[in-house]
């Protein structure tokens, strides 16, 4: 395969951080090339698991979804998709690509949307243990009410990985969204924080994300056990993790982006994107 020379003096991006202060890469669009990456991963056959939950009403999500990550997730690669639903007669099908399969996992459905989205941590790290590890290497944990709209690929693996969330990437730290109660096991104090990470983004490799949503997951049971909840539930829990657990990779918002919050500059290509949802009609 022949490429350009990598320049030492010639930064990919100039205008955004590429990597943090300990070492970990943040993934913009002009920072890597796609096709080395493609040729190291296929080296080693790598099988990626992408894991979705479609509950309720949020099943309705999951048509677009698939259909638009058969055309831009880590297309040339060996996937399986991990839909947990509570519907399981309501789930489409789907034609995949050769080298792709879809598994329909049937989870209990809770009450209240936040244990909805709570809960997700519990079953990823439950499925991990007894199902995941012998079948894929790494796990990509995203939502299910987002369409993709470029290339997703190999790019994003790494031991732990998180995404940057579109609306803070630009902020400073006292305005994170962190959970500030000190009685609460998310709580992160003013002072502290690197970035505020997306709920709906993160992965690794099976052993880390057995320990993040382990992690995570009994840090909401301590806080359920004295009647309390972080303000933004799995995604307070999920920063608090990754201020003590510092992830390997980073996505830019590229990854994770909403429309409400326009089109900035450098944000140069939105790969996957959330689907504008009636909260009231979805989640009740
Ligand atoms: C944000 C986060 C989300 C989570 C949540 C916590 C992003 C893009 N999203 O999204 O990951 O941290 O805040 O408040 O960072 N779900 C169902 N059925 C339901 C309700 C939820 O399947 O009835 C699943 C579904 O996969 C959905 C996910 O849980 O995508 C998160 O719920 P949401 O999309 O309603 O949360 P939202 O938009 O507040």
């Amino acid at each position: 395969m022949l490429y350009e020379k990598p320049e030492t003096f010639r930064p990919q991006r100039a205008d955004v951080l590429t990597v943090t202060p300990w070492l970990a890469p943040i993934i913009w669009d002009g920072s890597f090339n796609r096709n080395i990456l493609n040729a190291q991963f296929h080296q080693i056959e790598v099988r990626v698991g992408l894991t979705v939950f479609a509950i309720k009403k949020y099943v309705m999500f999951l048509q677009k979804f698939i259909e638009t990550a058969e055309q831009f997730f880590m297309v040339g690669h060996k996937v399986n998709y991990y839909v947990f639903t509570d519907r399981v007669g309501e789930i489409p099908n789907f034609t995949l690509a050769e080298g792709r399969r879809l598994v329909v996992l049937e989870v209990p459905a809770y009450k209240r949307w936040q244990d909805v989205t709570m809960r997700r941590m519990e079953m990823i790290r439950d499925f991990s243990v007894k199902k995941f590890v012998g079948e894929v290497d790494y796990l990509a944990c995203v939502d299910v009410d987002m369409v993709f709209l470029d290339e997703v690929g190999v790019e994003i693996l790494s031991n732990v990985f998180g995404a940057l969330h579109p609306g803070f990437f630009e902020k400073q730290r006292r305005e994170f969204t962190y959970e500030r109660r000190p009685r609460s096991s998310a709580y992160i104090p003013y002072e502290k924080g690197d970035f505020y990470y997306a709920g709906g983004y993160f992965g690794g490799v099976i052993e880390e994300v057995v320990k993040l949503t382990n992690y995570c997951h009994h840090a909401m049971m301590a806080d359920k056990a004295q009647n309390m909840e972080a303000l933004w539930h799995d995604e307070s829990y999920l920063n608090k993790y990754f201020l003590s657990y510092k992830p390997t990779k980073i996505l830019s918002p590229e990854y994770i982006w909403n429309n409400y919050y326009g089109s900035p500059a450098v944000v140069k290509t939105k790969r996957f994107l959330g689907v504008d949802k009636d909260y009231q009609k979805v989640r009740f």
